[in-house]
């Protein structure tokens, strides 16, 4: 991780949106790798949450990596679990984890399952893969922040896919009652689920009508913005509600033939494949 003179080790690296482009370019790069080597992931979902995972952990979470249980750090929560490559590489770029070790993804005896695990990865804050308990998890976290009158704040990114799961209405609503404004909610809007469009498995729309309306201060962004994305993930939050980030994506972003395509859910690319999506990805041929 690099340091800049005079700052902290528990601030974020990156400084401008060049540095958090290339930030979010490595968090593809190391999950696309990391699935190739283990020959499973969701690569679809990595790099729609990719820039977001950028501007979090590049220029907004403030963390130790020597301390992963330091009391005052921020708290950070991927609900959608299947997207572990992308988290594992965002924690690796931080100093959490040896780079080399992302070719351990999946593998057995590997720290980095197939899904994130708060006793086998630093930095992993608590288990998630089945979808629909990060947010309710973030919740209890945030209530006792507010209980304690702590300072740091506590993020969570859901699947839209994922705002299907009842248990996230029930949070949203207990959240908004307590007032928790020390609490980002970020919906990863790539409009697909496993196989098929939200809007025609059970739709969601107006989501950002409905987050308003269980209380929250809700805004969409585009969330391949990093620009965007930093202004009001590093915005603190002066109101009184929990705020909600409805980020419009794309599954697959950045490489064409994986863009928007519901197969790229958890479709494992051919080594042909990972040279081209490499060669998009950067610009260069490698
Ligand atoms: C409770 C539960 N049901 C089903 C699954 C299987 N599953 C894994 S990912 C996924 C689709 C999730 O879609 P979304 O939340 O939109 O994620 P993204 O598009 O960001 O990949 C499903 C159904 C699961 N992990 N947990
Ligand atoms: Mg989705």
């Amino acid at each position: 991780m690099k340091v800049i003179p005079g700052t902290s080790v528990t601030d974020p690296p990156c400084h401008g949106v060049s540095e958090l482009q290339d930030f979010a370019l490595r968090i593809r790069l190391g999950s696309l790798r990391a699935i190739s080597a283990a020959g499973l992931g969701h690569v679809g979902g990595d790099f729609s949450v990719a820039d977001i995972l950028g501007v979090l952990f590049g220029g907004v979470l403030r963390l130790d990596p020597s301390r992963p249980d330091w009391p005052e750090r921020d708290r950070f929560i991927l609900s959608k679990g299947h997207a572990a490559a992308s988290l594992y590489t965002a924690l690796s770029l931080r100093g959490f984890l040896p780079e080399a070790e992302l070719m351990t993804f999946a593998a057995n005896d590997s720290r980095l399952g197939g899904h994130p695990n708060r006793q086998k990865t630093p930095g992993v804050e608590t288990n998630t893969g089945p979808l629909g308990h990060g947010l309710p998890v973030a919740v209890g976290m945030a209530t006792g922040a507010q209980l304690q009158g702590a300072s740091w704040r506590t993020f969570v990114i859901v699947g839209d896919g994922e705002m299907q799961e009842g248990s996230n209405w029930e949070a949203l609503m207990y959240a908004a009652h307590r007032g928790l404004a020390s609490l980002t909610l970020i919906v990863d809007r790539n409009r697909l689920q496993q196989g098929a469009s939200t809007e025609e498995t059970n739709a969601l729309d107006p989501l950002d009508q409905k987050l308003s309306a269980f209380g929250w201060d809700t805004h969409v962004v585009d969330g391949h913005d990093v620009q965007g994305l930093f202004d009001i993930l590093a915005e603190p939050n002066h109101s009184s509600q929990p705020r909600a980030i409805v980020a419009d994506t794309i599954k697959g972003k950045g490489v064409s033939f994986m863009e928007g395509l519901a197969a790229w859910h958890h479709k494992v690319p051919s080594a042909e494949q990972v040279d081209q999506a490499i060669v998009e990805l950067t610009g260069v041929r490698s």
